[in-house]
C-alpha cells in the first residue's frame, strides 16, 4: 500500500488497542509517531516514540507538529473519579483538537465508546443520529470528545471519525460481549477505513463485529466502506453455558452493562 499520510500519530500506544494497531499503522504512513504517558515498546522502522501527557498543553502542541492524521486511543479507558477523567479525556481532547487546528492536521480517528449511549435499553436499536445516553462520567467524556470533533469539523473543517467501540479484547468475557465484541482484525480494518475513506466529514460509527442480535445500525457510516468480517458465534456456546444473569438488574437491562452502576466516587 502506498502511504497516504506523511506523519501519523498514534496516542495510547502503550495500551491494549494501541499495541494492537501499531504494526499495521507503520504501513499506512511515511512516519509513525507513537505516544503515551506510560512506557512504550522501542521504536521500530519508520516509528518514533514521543512520551507525552495529554493534559499538558505545551507537550501536546509539540507532539502534533507535522502530523497530518491522528488515531487517538490515549486516555482513561474505564470509569474513574472525575479528576482523572477530566485531565486525560476532557483537557486532553481539547489539547489534541486545538493542536490539530494550529498544525493543520487533516483527520482524527477518535476512540469514543459504547458508553456514550450505554443507558440505552437492550430492547432499543439505534443509529448514529439517535441522541446520546452516557452511562457514566467516562461515557460523558466520550460524548464531550464527539462534540469537540463535531465542532472542529463545522468550524475548521478538520475531519473526524468517532469510533463507538463496543468491547475490543482478545475474546468476549460475558454474554453481553457476544453483542458488543469487536475483534482486533475488524478494529484494525475499521481504523484503516476511517483514515483512508476519501471523505469522512464528521462520522460516528459503532465498533462491533458482525455479531448476531446487534443493537447498532451503521448505515449512516456506510461511506467508510467498513465491513466487519468476524462474529461471536464461535464463543456463544461457552458464554451461554455460564450461570444465568438476573434480567431485572440495571446492568442487564442497559447496553452499557455494569457501567450504569458505577460511582459516585466521593
Ligand atoms: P488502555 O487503557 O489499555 O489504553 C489507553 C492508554 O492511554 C494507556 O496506555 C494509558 O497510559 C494512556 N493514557 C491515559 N492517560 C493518559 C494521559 N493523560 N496522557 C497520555 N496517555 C494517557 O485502553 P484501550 O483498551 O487500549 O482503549 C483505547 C481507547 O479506546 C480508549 O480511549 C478507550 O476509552 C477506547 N475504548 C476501548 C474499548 C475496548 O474494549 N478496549 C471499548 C471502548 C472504547
Ligand atoms: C470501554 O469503553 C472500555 O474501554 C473497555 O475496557 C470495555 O469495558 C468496553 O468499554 C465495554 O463496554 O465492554
Amino acid at each position: 500500500m502506498i502511504p497516504r499520510y506523511q506523519r501519523l500519530l498514534l496516542t495510547g500506544g502503550a495500551g491494549l488497542l494501541g499495541r494492537t494497531l501499531r504494526p499495521a499503522m507503520r504501513t499506512w504512513a511515511t512516519h509513525l509517531r507513537v505516544s503515551d504517558i506510560a512506557p512504550l515498546d522501542p521504536a521500530q522502522g519508520n516509528e518514533e516514540c514521543v512520551p507525552c501527557d495529554l493534559a499538558d498543553e505545551g507537550a501536546v502542541r509539540k507532539l502534533m507538529r507535522g502530523v497530518d492524521g491522528v488515531v487517538h486511543m490515549g486516555g482513561i479507558s474505564v470509569d474513574r473519579p472525575w479528576p482523572e477523567i477530566r485531565e486525560a479525556n476532557i483537557v486532553g481532547v481539547y489539547n489534541l483538537y486545538e493542536s490539530a487546528r494550529i498544525h493543520g492536521t487533516k483527520r482524527v480517528v477518535f476512540a469514543s465508546s459504547n458508553h456514550a449511549i450505554g443507558f440505552r435499553k437492550r430492547t432499543e436499536r439505534i443509529d448514529a443520529d439517535d441522541p446520546v445516553r452516557p452511562d457514566s462520567l467516562y461515557g460523558v467524556s466520550k460524548v464531550f470528545g464527539e462534540a469537540m470533533s463535531r465542532f472542529y469539523f463545522d468550524r475548521y473543517g478538520i475531519e473526524s471519525v468517532c469510533l463507538r467501540i463496543g468491547s475490543s479484547l482478545p475474546e468476549p468475557k460475558d454474554r453481553r460481549m457476544l453483542i458488543t465484541y469487536l475483534s482486533y482484525a475488524d478494529l484494525t480494518e475499521l481504523v484503516r477505513c476511517s483514515l483512508f475513506a476519501p471523505k469522512a466529514d464528521h462520522t460516528i460509527v459503532f465498533g462491533a463485529s458482525a455479531n448476531r442480535d446487534s443493537w447498532w445500525d451503521n448505515s449512516k457510516a456506510a461511506h467508510l466502506g467498513w465491513k466487519p468480517k468476524d462474529d461471536t458465534e464461535q464463543f456463544r456456546a461457552k458464554k451461554e453455558a455460564e450461570p444465568p444473569v438476573d434480567p431485572a438488574k440495571p446492568e442487564n437491562i442497559h447496553q452499557g452493562g455494569v457501567y450504569v452502576t458505577f460511582g459516585p466516587y466521593e
